[in-house]
């Protein structure tokens, strides 16, 4: 990036919890990766992060004030986009979560295409997109995350040209079949080809997108660009740069911290707690893509084939709050309580209780805690852009004894199977089988598997991420970006213009 160049990055939520309570409001910082990864950057070269701040909330007043006080001193500044309720209904709930998350996870059963909802989310995408214009300069680099804002760059150009415009696809982006069912498709398609560069976490994504583009699509060429890592499409009137660039965790972080003295303290307690069983773990947001039901099944069926796992292995599943006033998220609650109610008695002993489960969310220290001290991770989504529990689970293993079982449909799949056991979440026997294995592995088995994953995810780190994709957009694309192609898999019927 030239020194003039300011990155502007716009996203769904900002990267802040604002909260009010009876005594006024509290604002803290956002903990995702994606804020540890850019707030460097944003404030190492000045910044401006545009949002929603995630409630509904009039302007002026003092949140208002906490905001701008709060941030100056970070080196970038915050910019609030409000929303009324109709448009977190209609943009959030509705076209948001209601379309396009279960269509791009390939659940067409569970989207519910309202016509009303995508008037709204047009609506919306304009309000940012008026934003960036407004507070944005020439020269700026504007970098759009996510499904909830495809359409941003499209507004913008309306209004003005000179805008170098990326975006990035967390979720997955679905095969050609599947996309094909939303109704408003070709003007998706359109939105996305008005970026400058497109960024997806997998190939299997940045293919499926291709595939979309070139079949629904009339007047479009698709190429590699001059920087082979990049395919390039061009339209009658633009040239769109589209790369895969699977995002990372900050590994030094979580293995630094899985270390600590503080984390040896919790590793120690906890094992007083839960006795001497073997522990493993699930840690994931209440969601139907993340194969819950499934994964307990599994558990149980290892408990009835297997029974050698009784009073030996220990299920921590922990279940992150997240959209619970949507009634499928909580009939899926009810599902999973079902659930670890009949493994339990069905299976428990004196002393020994099969699943402990936990709905909340934890702190830092007691989730880096239980990661490091847990023998198996299961990470079994149905389907995930990348899925980063399966990378911090590995940064935490300090002993490089534990063994991750990994959905072959979650992104992180492409880099780390050199190490994981590899499982079709749809397979309830074939997942015991897996926990089965990984309980029977050797140690020399499980720390080579292990250590593999590691380098991995130590290199391509979320750090490597940000410099990847920035350098890629502004042109250059680094030596190391090649490496991701070496850990993806190979896939039947590809195009000519698809690396392999
Ligand atoms: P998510 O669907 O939210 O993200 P994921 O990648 O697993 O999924 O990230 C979840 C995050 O929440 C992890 O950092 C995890 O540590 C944290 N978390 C989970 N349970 C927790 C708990 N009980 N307490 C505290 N923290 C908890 C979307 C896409 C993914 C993609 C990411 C990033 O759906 O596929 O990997 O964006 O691009």
């Amino acid at each position: 990036m030239s020194p003039a160049t300011r990155l502007l990055v716009v996203s769904n939520r900002l990267p802040i919890v604002l909260e009010k309570k009876d005594s006024g409001w509290t604002l803290k910082a956002g903990s995702g990766g994606l804020v540890s990864a850019l707030a460097p950057v944003l404030s190492h070269r000045g910044g401006l992060w545009i949002g929603w701040p995630g409630l509904a909330v009039e302007r002026g007043g003092s949140w208002e004030t906490l905001m701008g006080e709060g941030f100056r001193e970070r080196g970038y500044d915050l910019l609030p986009v409000l929303l009324n309720e109709d448009e977190v209904k209609g943009f959030y709930e509705g076209f948001s979560n209601a379309i396009l998350w279960p269509l791009f996870h390939d659940l067409t059963g569970r989207c519910d295409f309202q016509p009303a909802y995508w008037y709204t989310y047009l609506e919306v995408n304009r309000k940012f997109a008026d934003a960036v214009v407004e507070h944005g300069r020439d020269n700026d680099f504007v970098w759009v995350q996510d499904y909830q804002l495809i359409h941003v760059a499209e507004f913008v150009r309306e209004r003005t040209a000179n805008r170098r415009i990326g975006f990035f696809l967390h979720i997955p982006f679905p095969p050609l079949d599947i996309f094909m069912k939303l109704p408003w498709r070709n003007q998706l398609l359109n939105a996305f080809l008005s970026y400058d560069l497109l960024g997806f976490q997998t190939q299997r994504d940045r293919r499926n997108f291709l595939s979309c583009v070139e079949y629904l699509l009339d007047r479009v060429e698709i190429r590699k660009a001059k920087d082979a890592a990049l395919i390039e499409v061009r339209t009658q009137d633009r040239s769109v740069r589209v790369g895969n660039f699977p995002i990372g965790i900050d590994y030094a972080s979580f293995s630094e911290t899985a270390r600590s003295e503080e984390v040896e303290q919790r590793v120690s307690d906890l094992r007083r707690r839960i006795g001497p069983y073997e522990l493993v773990v699930g840690v994931d947001r209440l969601d139907y893509t993340k194969g819950l039901p499934e994964r307990l099944q599994a558990f149980r069926n290892a408990l009835q084939r297997f029974p050698e796992l009784r009073e030996r292995a220990l299920l921590m599943q922990i279940v992150v709050p997240s959209r619970e006033a949507v009634a499928e998220y909580q009939a899926l609650k009810g599902e999973i309580e079902q659930l670890v109610g009949e493994i339990n008695g069905e299976f428990s002993t004196p002393g020994w209780v099969p699943v402990h489960y936990h709905y909340r969310s934890l702190m830092r220290r007691d989730l880096v805690a239980l990661y490091r001290m847990a023998r198996a991770g299961l990470v079994t989504s149905l389907k995930d852009g990348m899925n980063l529990v399966a990378k911090e689970f590995c940064a935490c293993q300090v002993d490089g004894l534990g063994a991750l079982v990994l959905s072959e449909f979650a992104g992180a799949a492409a880099q780390l199977k050199s190490g994981a056991l590899l499982v079709n979440p749809h397979d309830i026997e074939g997942m015991a089988d897996a926990l089965k294995a990984a309980f029977e592995m050797a140690p020399a088995e499980r720390l080579r598997r292990m250590h593999n994953m590691q380098e991995v995810i130590r290199k391509q780190d979320i750090f490597w991420w940000v410099d990847c994709y920035l350098k890629a957009a502004l042109g250059v694309v680094p030596e190391d970006f090649r490496a991701t192609r070496e850990y993806v898999p190979p896939v039947e019927g590809d195009k000519s213009w698809v690396e392999v």
